[in-house]
């Protein structure tokens, strides 16, 4: 067995160990109640699912393993000693549990590099999607036609025993992580650089071929998306994304078709569209207000006036969060650091000094702080890379680095299929309100 598969295999399989002890002589404690408020605000906070790469707290932000952003900043290796820590890295963190070296990341992006190689059959289906298919729709779609490389699926249908359904799913993920660089590149260069594709380069990082790939070589570029490929990796388990992965995977199906159905949920306006929304309803704004130097008086009165409409102001709120997002605060401190004088980052600050208060006002909004999606936009933009319906793609491309982490400890704990209780509506109301005659 190789190296970090081995890792893996030994760090996981006593906690594998401990989840199959829990069941077995805890099952009947009683962990939580839950109330009709929660269910009927899409259950929050109820403690539902084992997540084991990283945890959200709605003060503080996430940590993966325990570490906080700048944490990472800190211990995860560079290449640059001032540069931005690899996302290799924190995915060795978050599947064996420890901080790496430098050189189990290097090992980590050779290997990432030997299992590149995307069949050209999954080309093939993106090309055969009209152009005006939204990259997010070609990025699942191409994800979803790689199933035939899927050796789970093999293994399943040869009869491998469950105990090793991991290994299998471990090769899985390895080759899907290092083939989605090339697949959202090609759909990049397809869509907006008149199909001149790039060939990947071997030598690069993950993070710094995917750039290489969309044509963006600058030093500037690689470091950002380093840093975007690190703090878009995971949020816990019970976001969209994380959690539809986790659901479908569930099912023992593999995982091309879990990360598919995952990034089908990352598309939404509520998830990971909110990144393309930001800069959107920027350009909005700065067409109605004819400058792209508004003052905060007019700004104001935008955000009030796209509320009024029914609308909400992207970028801001969250289902957990209470606080600013330290995602993105990551970013605005990378502004601050490499970015002089551009007007879109100029808005996306102002903007942070101007919505939380509009928001807090209306009442109902349980945070009005902005999140990760608020400033993610604004950099992209920045240094080039202008078409923004493609931004939700390289969340996605980040995602599966937690995602997948916990698709393969999913099934080295051996998790069983997902499967809650659902009720008609006049069951829940029976129960608080039986007085009721509603004939609904
Ligand atoms: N602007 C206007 N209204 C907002 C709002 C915002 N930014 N955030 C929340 N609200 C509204 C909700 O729509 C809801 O209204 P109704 O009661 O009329 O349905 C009310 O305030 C209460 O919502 P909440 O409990 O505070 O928030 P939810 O958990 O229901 O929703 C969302 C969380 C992130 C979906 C929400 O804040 C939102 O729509 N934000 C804007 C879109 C966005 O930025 N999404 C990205 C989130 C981060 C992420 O997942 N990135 O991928």
């Amino acid at each position: 067995m190789e190296y970090i598969k081995y890792r893996f295999f030994q760090k996981a399989s006593k906690c594998s160990k401990e989840y199959q002890r829990l069941k077995a002589e805890h099952s009947d404690k009683v962990i939580a109640n839950v109330t009709l408020g929660q269910i009927l605000t899409g259950m929050k906070g109820i403690p539902l699912l084992v997540t084991d790469t990283s945890k959200l707290d709605p003060e503080e932000g996430i940590r993966f393993k325990g570490y906080s952003i700048s944490e990472l900043q800190e211990k995860l290796p560079r290449i640059n000693p001032d540069g931005e820590p690899l996302p290799e890295g924190l995915f060795y963190l978050m599947l064996i549990g420890e901080i790496p070296s430098r050189e189990d990341v290097n090992n980590l992006s050779k290997d990432w590099a030997t299992r590149a190689h995307v069949p050209q059959h999954v080309f093939d289906v993106i090309d055969a999607m009209p152009k005006n298919s939204k990259p997010m729709t070609q990025f699942s779609a191409a994800i979803l036609s790689m199933a035939t490389e899927s050796i789970f699926q093999k293994a399943y249908r040869a009869g491998v025993s469950k105990k090793y359904f991991w290994d299998s799913t471990y090769e899985d993920v390895m080759n899907l992580i290092a083939r989605l660089p090339h697949i959202a590149a090609y759909i990049y260069r397809r869509n907006f650089h008149n199909e001149e594709h790039i060939e990947p380069n071997p030598r690069l990082d993950w993070a710094g071929n995917l750039a290489h790939m969309m044509g963006f070589d600058s030093e500037d570029i690689r470091r950002l998306f380093r840093l975007y490929m690190v703090i878009h990796a995971d949020h816990e388990g019970g976001n969209v994304s994380a959690h539809t992965a986790h659901l479908v995977g569930s099912a023992l199906s593999n995982v091309y078709y879990a990360y598919a159905a995952a990034m089908t949920g990352l598309a939404g306006p509520l998830h990971g569209f909110a990144n393309q929304d930001v800069i959107h309803w920027i350009f909005e704004m700065i067409e109605a207000l004819d400058t792209n130097t508004p003052s905060d008086k007019q700004i104001e009165d935008y955000c009030k006036f796209t509320l009024q409409e029914g609308r909400v102001i992207p970028g801001y709120g969250h289902a957990v969060l209470r606080k600013t997002d330290p995602r993105f605060t990551a970013q605005q401190e990378f502004a601050n650091k490499y970015i002089k004088d551009d007007p879109i980052v100029d808005i996306v600050n102002q903007l942070y000094r101007v919505v939380p208060p509009i928001l807090s006002e209306v009442g109902k909004i349980q945070n009005p702080w902005p999140n990760v999606d608020a400033y993610s936009g604004s950099l992209l933009y920045h240094y080039g890379i202008k078409e923004y319906s493609f931004y939700t793609v390289l969340f996605g491309v980040s995602r599966a680095l937690g995602v997948l982490a916990s698709l393969t400890i999913d099934r080295i704990y051996g998790m069983p299929i997902e499967r809650p209780t659902s009720h008609p509506l006049k069951w829940y109301r029976d129960r608080v309100d039986p007085s009721t005659k509603e004939n609904c």
